[in-house]
């Protein structure tokens, strides 16, 4: 078993790698353990001869590490049309989960985590919403951390996340607005062979929770009743025809990826 998740979690080049070094390591060995790693150095081989295209096999439980990084760029320059004073972004909140669970998605309803973060920057009823996932075993991780108190400028965290959980749910408020934030949501940090990536940057656009319906970034508070669907609001007031607010870019630290 602990051979088979070690196969998975390294791919190809390491088990080429490990074989290797243990056939190797047998003049150091006594008899015994010669012999051990004689076969284990066989198994790791024929793992390599049958495996299709010597491809990665996906493990389970495995468990890497990512930062990210809040650049935004969001400022009079790039954004004039009813600038706030005072703009800034809440503190960062979501979490790792699998594809059994949406914390937010465009077309779709805002939940009260979303509602909360989105309006006033809450992160307490998000948090709360991704600890249930956790207990259901949906989620992996809470990801919690700073905001950015004066746009443009950045903020960095780093997080892990599970080969089962790889997806990424963040968001943070577009502060001062009614009920408007930016994020990403269910962002598989695995490409489609189910290899971590090294780095992914996503552009951040706005986007509107539906569920205040104020239309400048310093309405007063005006529930909406009932609650609209979630929208980018990239062609609305007054976001349009202006740039990204800024990117997220995460980034793999654990070096699982690396060749050799
Ligand atoms: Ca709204
Ligand atoms: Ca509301």
């Amino acid at each position: 078993m602990v051979l088979q998740g070690f196969v998975g979690y390294t791919g190809c080049q390491r088990i080429v790698r490990l074989a290797s070094v243990n056939w190797n390591s047998r003049e150091k060995r006594s008899g015994f353990q010669m012999k051990i790693y004689i076969k284990l150095g066989l198994v790791l081989l024929l793992n390599v001869i049958l495996l299709p295209g010597c491809g990665p096999i996906p493990a389970t439980g495995e468990v890497v590490e990512y930062e990210v990084v809040f650049e935004a760029t969001w400022s009079e320059a790039t954004h004039p049309q009813d600038f706030p004073p005072g703009p800034h972004f809440s503190g960062l909140i979501g979490g790792t989960h699998n594809a059994d669970v949406t914390f937010w998605q465009e077309g779709e309803l805002a939940s009260l985590g979303i509602e909360q973060m989105a309006e006033v920057g809450s992160k307490t009823s998000l948090t709360n919403e991704v600890t249930a996932s956790i207990d259901t075993g949906e989620a992996f991780s809470v990801i919690s951390g700073g905001g950015i108190s004066s746009s443009p400028g950045s903020v960095t965290l780093t997080f892990q996340v599970s080969d089962t959980h790889s997806l990424v749910t963040l968001v943070s408020m577009i502060a001062p607005s009614p009920d408007w934030f930016v994020g990403v949501s269910n962002l598989d940090l695995r490409n489609t062979d189910g290899i971590w990536q090294g780095e992914v940057v996503v552009d951040l656009d706005p986007y509107d929770a539906g569920t205040d319906s104020g239309t400048t970034f310093t309405s007063g508070n005006a529930d909406t009743q009932p609650p609209d669907l979630i929208t980018n609001l990239n062609d609305s007031f007054p976001f349009m025809g202006t740039s990204p607010l800024g990117t997220f870019t995460f980034r793999l630290l654990t070096p699982t990826t690396a060749p050799g």
